[in-house]
């Protein structure tokens, strides 16, 4: 029997899900970690266990993948998880509603709606095994919206509400829920948003601090390592210069 408990993350392969797993490593926390670029994975599978003495077992697939996600989590029952990282979410496109792309809002709601909720559902037998931890990543966009934002805001707030009434669900079981919602953070997600347009990416984040991956990644981590009695419920992070969701200060 492995006796040895571990922390989830989905999106795990860049960004604030590689992050966090790599926060997780320095404090010796076991990873499974899920994302869909297996080469990425691996690579920080070799850079975490030989940088510390923890177990990295890396699950490449598409979480949009509902019956895969179902077999991962049956293969992982034996195993026992105290930390959920639901991570993995994305922006397409930034145009006006009619115009958008149909493609791309499927896509939106598959990640950041079905497979997030699927992730919540599925990983709550675990947490309530281990009194564990869910952080739930949102993002400013789910409490303001703006122009182009359309489903991306939507799927934001649906997060939220989610992570809020898990809470509710939840109480009296000892697992805690923590909704993490940021603002600008210089990551992948302005590239993937624009489709691989570094000069319209670039742009979201000149003439300003923004946030790193890392400053989320401490928040997390400030999160996970209150005592049991301790829930923080939702953080919110900007960067100094971001009062709002349109509102950054560019010098
Ligand atoms: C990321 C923040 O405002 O660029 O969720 O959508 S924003």
């Amino acid at each position: 029997m492995n006796t040895k408990t571990y922390a989830l993350i989905t999106g795990a392969s860049s960004g604030i899900g590689a992050a966090v797993a790599r926060k997780l490593a320095e404090t010796n926390h076991n990873l499974i970690l899920i994302a869909r670029r297996k080469d990425k994975l691996h690579q920080i599978k070799e850079e975490l266990e030989k940088k510390h003495e923890v177990e990295v077992l890396c699950f490449a697939l598409d979480v949009t993948d509902i019956p895969r996600l179902n077999t991962l989590f049956k293969k992982l029952e034996d195993l026992s998880i105290d930390i959920a990282i639901n991570n993995a979410g994305l922006a397409l496109g930034k145009d006006s509603i009619e115009d958008y792309d149909w493609a791309d809002f499927n896509t939106m709601i598959d990640v950041n709606v079905k497979a997030f909720t699927r992730v919540a559902q599925l990983i709550i037998p675990f947490l309530k095994k281990t009194k564990g931890h869910i952080i739930n990543i949102s993002s400013i966009a789910g409490i303001e919206a703006y122009e182009g934002g359309s489903v991306y805001c939507g799927t934001k707030a649906f997060v939220k509400m989610v992570s809020k009434s898990m809470r509710l669900d939840l109480a009296g079981t000892g697992v805690r829920v923590t909704d993490i919602a940021p603002g600008a953070v210089d990551t992948e997600f302005s590239t993937v948003r624009f489709k691989g347009d570094k000069l319209k990416a670039d742009n979201v984040y000149q003439g300003f601090v923004p946030l790193y991956a890392d400053d989320i990644a401490d928040t997390i981590l400030f999160a996970l390592n209150r005592p049991p009695q301790v829930n923080i419920e939702y953080i919110m992070i900007t960067p100094t210069a971001q009062a709002g969701a349109t509102r950054i200060h560019r010098g």
